[in-house]
This record gives structure tokens, sequence and C-alpha cells, in this order.
């Protein structure tokens, strides 16, 4: 599906969400952009930041490194990295995706997390498969017509052509059912069900947090480059900041710091949950 030259999603685009849960757009960025990424991923990851620290912490928490692995064809998992350019920043807001995203979940959102993932090509990873969101996501399950919680967009930097070369690996509908959790069948890229997605650089899939999905192997030779950026509904919690990102303000559009928790006040009871009355205007930039 190429990406939109309108601002809100085509009527195939609604039915796709509605019945599979996720969306793929085509040339969500540009070749120029593809590249430009690229390198600023390779340059990120001689940088320190936030890295899963397997040793030293549970699951899904990121400890601050000094580095990555500075191969560019190695594995990095980099959290947060709205600083390392300014780039990184204007991506939350990017015309033609996020436009899509305001389709989709409405006005009142926030920016959640910032992600760079490289999968290298090895013979040892055999993929897996979760829902985003951590336990407690998992667990609800919204209804085909109902606004999602929260959305990842993943935008690919590699082509991603053959099985197993690092495909995200989606089970279409599993947002609307149960499924299988147990330790007897735990969810896998290659059970039934799942659909390894094929894809150029450049394309963007979207998808709610609570579909099942994940990387599949990658033996393709080369490593699979991808940036992912997390948007939730306000009155939920974005993970890579604790409070209102405001380090960042002034490099930031009313918009942008809008979505990085900048209600134009100091905290007071009923923020995030009742939205500022310029909300609507400022996120379709009426304002
Ligand atoms: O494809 C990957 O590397 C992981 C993507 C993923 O499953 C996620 O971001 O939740």
């Amino acid at each position: 599906m190429l990406a939109n030259t309108t601002r809100a999603l085509t009527e195939v685009q609604r039915e796709q969400w509605a019945v599979d849960g996720y969306l793929q757009l085509e040339g969500a960025l540009s070749p120029a952009e593809v590249d430009f990424f690229s390198k600023q991923i390779d340059r990120v990851r001689t940088q320190p930041g936030y890295e899963p620290a397997p040793s030293r912490l549970p699951r899904g928490h990121y400890a601050w490194v000094d580095h990555a692995d500075p191969n560019p064809e190695a594995f990095m998992d980099r959290r947060d990295l709205l600083n390392y350019h300014q780039a990184f920043i204007d991506l939350i807001d990017r015309p033609r995706v996020f436009d899509l995203i305001l389709d989709l979940m409405g006005p009142y959102i926030q920016f959640s997390m910032s992600q760079a993932i490289v999968r290298a090509s090895t013979e040892t990873f055999p993929g897996y498969t979760h829902t985003d969101g951590g336990e407690a996501q998992r667990a609800i399950r919204v209804t085909e017509t109902s606004r999602p919680l929260a959305v990842k967009v993943m935008y690919l930097l590699t082509d991603v052509t053959e099985p197993d070369s690092g495909n995200f690996t989606i089970f279409p509908g599993s947002h609307l059912r149960p499924f299988p959790e147990r330790a007897e069948r735990i969810p896998n890229p290659h059970m039934p069900g799942a659909v390894p997605l094929l894809g150029k650089a450049g394309d963007a899939y979207v998808f709610p947090h609570a579909i099942w999905h994940g990387p599949s192997p990658n033996r393709s030779g080369k490593a699979r480059k991808t940036i992912l950026y997390n948007y939730c509904q306000m009155f939920m919690r974005p993970y890579d900041f604790g409070t209102p990102y405001a380090t960042l303000f002034e490099r930031c559009t009313a918009r942008q710091r809008r979505l990085l928790g900048d209600l134009g006040h100091d905290f007071r009871p009923g923020d995030f949950f009742y939205a500022p009355e310029d909300q609507v205007a400022l996120m379709t930039g009426t304002a």
C-alpha cells in the first residue's frame, strides 16, 4: 500500500486495520531519508545510550552503556533516540505518517518511545513473538471499531525481500482474540498464523501494541535495520521518559512539545486525563 498522499486512511487501509490489525505503508521514507537514518543508526551505536542489559536488569529494561558493538552489522537495540539528532525529533510528527496516527488514534495522544533495532544475520537467533506494552496490555483487547490504546510505527531501513531475513512477523487479527501463551506452545514466528512481511527500505508498518508480532530469524547474510516510534493515548504513560521531556523542548515545535508532555503549565491533578483546550487544534495543525 503506497504511503498516503491524503491526511486520512483510505477505505482499504481502514478495512485492513479493522480486519488484519496492521498497515504497511510503502515509501513512507524517501531513499535519501533511508540513507540518512541508516548512517545515523551506525553513528548512534558508537555513542552512549540505553541498551538491554540481560545480566544486570530484568527483561524489557534498559541500562545506560558507553556504546554498542561498533560493527554496523552487529545486533543493536537502542532506546530513546531523540537526543541524537534533530531529525529524530522531527520524525515524531512526520507528515503523512503522523496524519494517519491521528486518524487512527484521535488527537488525545502522546509520544511514548523511540528505538532503533539492528538484527544481525546469524544462525543462532530463533526470533520471538510477543505483544508490546508489557504484561498488562497483553490482556487488554479493544474491539475493531475502537481507537487503539497504543500504536507503533516501524520504519524499515533495509530491504526485507525473503523469509527469515529478520522479517517483521505478525499474526493478523490476533489483537482481537485470545492467543496461545502456554509453555507447551510458546508463540514463535514459524507457528500457524504467522505472516512474515516482506518490504523495502523506506516502508513502514503501523500496528497496535495488542497484536502478536516479532522478528523472524535473520539468515539473509546482512543486518536488518529499523527505527520504531510509539504513540499512546494521553492518559497512559510514555515509557522512555518518566516526566515531560523538558530537556528537549527548546528544539521542538509546539506540537512536538505537547507530544512529549508539555501541557503549558506545571503539573496539576487532572492533567493528561483531560487535555488542554488547544489539544485538537495543536494536533491537527490548525492552532
Ligand atoms: O523486529 C524486531 O527487531 C523487533 C520488533 C518488535 O517486535 C517490536 O518492536 O516490538
